[in-house]
């Protein structure tokens, strides 16, 4: 399992980013490499962490378990560790480990000497999580306004975001950035859908090469973006997902305080209507 056939020509010495050849080895399957180490460092602390802050909590009910940032009191600075100050050292691991996997992912890419597009990808869901938890925070001046680790808590949070916005849903940013969430999933489940079809044909009949999948598309909307192509746009889609939902959030108190629907008296304002 451990070693498959393949492993052997692929597991090449070299391209890493930190520590030379210190960390360069593999753990069964697993790369480990200096931000292999640096990954189930922060990974390991941020969840014993999160165990602790349970423990001293009400609950262990699964979906009740909280772990909250700290008062707007405490604004920008540290607070005391049950106020609030495990959620800071929690946020630290978290990037941490975000981080650390995402350079261990390039570090993995050079060794094969492959694109960088897998760790840029990941960036983007990284950059979501660090603008509301890091660059939001920021800018409205306290912590306190990153979002709750917990099931419910970080629900109620989102809801309460939301209602201070009157209705979220007329953020133009949230509209951009779902409309490319339900856009990725269109996407996937037509080309997953695709791929199937054709590797899965009926009992007796050959797999199918792409110039069948190009084909089924022409024929139905009369155009096939190509087996490349639906890749590109795979990445593109989820990526713009990721990015507008960061924007739609960052804007969301430190650019626009008022209620999103009054955001679109521009539109009421035109001179075209008077
Ligand atoms: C497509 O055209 C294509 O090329 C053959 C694929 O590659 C396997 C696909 O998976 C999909 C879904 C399409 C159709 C997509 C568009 C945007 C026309």
């Amino acid at each position: 399992m451990a070693m498959l056939s393949f492993e052997r020509k692929y597991r090449v010495r070299g391209g890493t980013l930190i520590g030379g050849d210190m960390f360069d080895f593999w753990v069964g399957p697993f790369y480990v490499g200096f931000f292999g180490v640096t990954t189930v460092f922060f990974a390991a602390l941020g969840t014993v962490l999160i165990i602790y802050g349970a423990s001293q909590g009400p609950t262990w009910n699964l979906w009740q378990i909280n772990i909250a940032p700290p008062d707007l009191k405490y604004g920008l600075g540290p607070a005391p560790m049950m106020e609030g100050g495990i959620w800071q050292i929690v946020t630290i691991c978290a990037i941490g480990s975000f981080v650390s996997w995402a350079l261990r992912e390039v570090e993995i890419c050079r060794k094969l000497g492959i694109g960088y597009h897998v760790p840029i990808a990941f960036s983007a869901a990284i950059l979501a999580y660090v603008t509301l938890v890091v660059i939001r925070p920021l800018l409205l001046g306290a912590w306190g306004h990153g979002f709750p680790y917990g099931i419910y808590s970080h629900l109620d949070w989102v809801s309460n975001v939301g209602y201070q916005h009157l209705h979220f849903m007329y953020n133009p940013a949230h509209m951009i950035a779902v409309t490319f969430f339900f856009t990725t999933t269109l996407a996937l489940s037509l080309h997953g859908a695709l791929v199937l079809s054709a590797v899965n044909p009926a009992e007796g009949e050959k797999v199918k090469t792409p110039e069948y999948e190009d084909t089924f598309f022409r024929d139905t909307i009369g155009y096939s973006i190509g087996t490349l192509g639906i890749h590109r746009l795979g990445l593109l889609l989820a990526i713009n997902a990721g990015v507008w939902s960061a924007i739609c959030i960052v804007i969301s108190g430190p650019f626009w305080n008022r209620s999103w629907p009054e955001w679109w008296d521009w539109w009421l304002r035109l001179p075209i209507w008077f």
